[in-house]
């Protein structure tokens, strides 16, 4: 249980019990627990409960803005060390002159990161998140008026490290990834299947470092699609380049550029 966030309530109650296995697409936008109330006749009433409401208007909210400025947005979720910002430097330096490109950068402390990204050249706004686990839809609101964004841009949310919370929280994202590296183990899709079930496209990562860890590739992408039998599966080594065109022309599928 998360204190700061009181997600492990919402997850037993809602996520657990979902009964449609393959509800997963942006199934993030509506976080509703369903309680029961029993009236002395024997009738019971269902009350719902919107626990992220107020997150969830603000995530409506991000995402007017950025369709009003004709603008993307993806959030990158996925374990502390999983290479996201490294993936993130390595799309700032490859697409950042030709492509408007931000980043907004979540950790509890620290503004390394933001820093890693702003060497490319590409602008970039660190939140610091305290005690917090994850980014909220404020959050990010605050970051993206912040960085002033321009027509037509793309703009990439690094959540922050952690496998639980921000599987919760809706930003007003167009994409979630989740990065997840093979170093990581084959064991996570199915010990943390909500963060994998809310995303749209995940990316294996490091897959440079596969002779030299136990990690079967074939049974990551049997677990991660049978938590989310929907996903994209992208397969990445940013150190010896593998799959970089192919995150490349995902990006550019679901982007505002022109082709
Ligand atoms: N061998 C290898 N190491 C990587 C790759 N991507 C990231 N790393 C390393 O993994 C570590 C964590 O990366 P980082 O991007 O900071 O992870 P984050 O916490 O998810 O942002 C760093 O030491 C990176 O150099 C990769 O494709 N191959
Ligand atoms: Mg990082």
């Amino acid at each position: 249980m998360c204190e700061t966030c009181g997600c492990g309530d919402v997850t037993g109650q809602n996520l657990l019990h979902d009964p449609d296995p393959h509800h997963h697409h942006h199934s993030h936008h509506s976080h509703e627990s369903h309680d029961h109330e029993h009236l002395p006749d024997g009738r019971v009433i269902r009350i719902q409960k919107d626990i992220l409401g107020e997150n969830n208007k603000q995530a409506e909210w991000n995402r007017g803005f950025l369709e009003a400025k004709n603008s993307r947005c993806l959030n990158m979720v996925g374990s502390p060390g999983s290479g996201k910002t490294t993936l993130l430097e390595r799309t700032c330096t490859d697409l950042g002159k030709k492509r408007v490109l931000y980043v907004i950068e979540g950790d509890q402390q620290s503004s390394l990161d933001a820093e890693r990204i702003r060497k490319t050249g590409t602008q970039a706004v660190q939140i610091n998140t305290e005690y917090g686990c994850h980014l909220d839809a404020a959050m990010v609101s605050r970051a993206l008026k912040e960085l002033a964004i321009e027509e037509g841009s793309m703009t990439f949310v690094e959540n922050v490290g952690n496998l639980v919370c921000p599987a919760l929280f809706d930003l007003g994202e167009n994409l979630r990834v989740i990065v997840y590296s093979v170093t990581e183990g084959n064991d996570k899709p199915l010990k943390y299947p909500y963060m994998f079930r809310s995303a749209q496209l995940a990316v294996i990562t490091k897959t440079d470092l596969i002779p030299y860890v136990d990690f079967d590739l074939e049974q990551a992408r049997e677990d991660i699609r049978k938590t989310n039998p929907e996903i994209q599966i992208l397969e990445i080594s940013v150190k010896s380049g593998e799959g970089l065109k192919d995150w490349y022309d995902v990006l550019v599928a679901s982007s505002p550029f022109p082709k």
